[in-house]
Parts: structure tokens; sequence; C-alpha cells
């Protein structure tokens, strides 16, 4: 990409200087929404686990993702190592089959990321444990609720799983998240153990209008610059 003349307003090869920036930064927006940025919980609690190996930090520490990993990225098989937080037996109905990750700093969120338990292969490669259903409580500084989604199905028992995405209104100033598992993929639904593989979050999707907004913007400067530069 060309250089940018210091005095735009003045320089004879604004005009397409400037489309070409509109241009690569039109391309760049694309771009963004296609592989947006993950957002990853700083820690998380959970008042349940299988045992200290498969403990809640195992699904935001990239354990089982390669690094850098994307949406489109399955998760490693639950090969006997220590890559997923499985429940105690029975959690589900105990009701403390569930956790709190959190945020050092304020976010605005949109989206949940969740990479259920890998059904196959691998020790411990059963769909019952996976996540069917489950509610989620967006939470500020103070613990004050901001956003609640209760009842969400999810998706288990898919081999090589890549991640499911939930969308939920945009909101900001979230600090913890409250994620607990209704039902997972046993008979009663409830039985057994269950967990997580991985888990992020993504900022909300900007709407197609907020697009057309700053493209029209965009051409607005272009537009004043060639005026500049073509003075009648
Ligand atoms: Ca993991
Ligand atoms: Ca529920």
């Amino acid at each position: 990409m060309p250089r940018c003349p210091n005095r735009p307003g003045l320089h004879p090869t604004l005009a397409p200087c400037l489309l070409k920036s509109l241009a690569f930064g039109t391309l760049a927006l694309a771009c963004a929404s296609a592989s947006a940025q993950l957002i990853r919980p700083d820690s998380a609690t959970s008042p349940t686990q299988f045992n200290s190996r498969y403990d809640i930090g195992n699904a935001i520490d990239g354990s089982g993702m390669p690094v850098g990993f994307t949406l489109s990225d399955s998760h490693a098989a639950y090969a006997n190592v220590e890559n997923h937080w499985t429940t105690a037996s029975g959690a589900i109905a105990a009701g403390n089959a569930w956790a709190v990750f959190n945020f050092n700093a304020d976010q605005e969120l949109g989206q949940f990321h969740l990479w259920n338990h890998q059904s196959s292969p691998g020790h411990a490669s059963n769909a019952t444990y996976a996540v069917l259903q489950f509610d989620l409580e967006l939470r500020d500084a103070g613990g004050a609720v901001l956003l609640r989604l209760d009842d969400v199905a999810a998706v288990g028992g898919v081999d090589n799983a890549t991640a499911q995405t939930f969308e939920f209104a945009a909101t900001s100033g979230v600090r913890s998240v409250y994620f607990n598992i209704d039902r997972n993929g046993s008979v009663s639904g409830t039985s057994s153990y269950t967990g997580l593989a991985e888990v992020a979050f993504g900022s909300p999707i900007p709407e197609p209008g907020t697009y057309a907004l700053m493209l029209a913007g965009l051409l607005a400067v272009t537009t004043a610059a060639r005026r500049r530069q073509n003075p009648r």
C-alpha cells in the first residue's frame, strides 16, 4: 500500500490515495468480522470438579486448543490429559454444575463461544457429558445482573467439535459471567458428569447499518478532499 502524503489537503495525488485507503479499510473491516478477536476470561471458579486435574481453569486457558485458536478449531480429544473441566458426578442434580468466568477489566460482550466435551475418540469420550442446556448471566463489577439468558439449548455428541456460538444483546461493563448447566446428554439429562472443554466470548457484531454508516462517512471525507483538490 502506498504511503499517504503528510499534508493530504494540498497533495495532488490525494484522491487516489484516499480511495486506496478506503478500499483497504473496507477490506480490513470485512476480515475483522470474519475472524473476530476472542475475548477470554482472566480467571474462573466453580464449586465442583471431578478432581484437581479437571478443574475449571482447563476451560479458559486454551488447553486442548492450538496457539492462537479460532472458532473453527476443534478441541483436542479427552485423551487422559488435563484439558477439560469435568464436574463431580451428579453435579447438575445437586445444583452446583456452575462456574463463574471473571474479567480483570470491563468488557463489551455480544457472543458466547462454547466448545463441548469431545465426544470421540479418547479417554472419557462420553457424549453424556456434553452440555445440552444452560443459563448465562452477565454481571457488572458490583455483581449486579446486566443480562440473563435462561434455558439456552446447545448441541452435544459432536465429533471433533468446533465452537458453538450464542449471540445476545450487546452488553457493556461486564466483569463476570455466571454459567449454569441445566442438562447434559445423559438419559435423565442430569446424571453423571458434565463440564466444558473451552469457552471464550466475543464483541457484539455491528449491525449492517453500522457498516453502511461508516462507509458513507468515508465517502464523504473522500468527496470533500476531492473538492479541495479541484476547486472551481
Ligand atoms: Ca481446554
Ligand atoms: Ca435454567
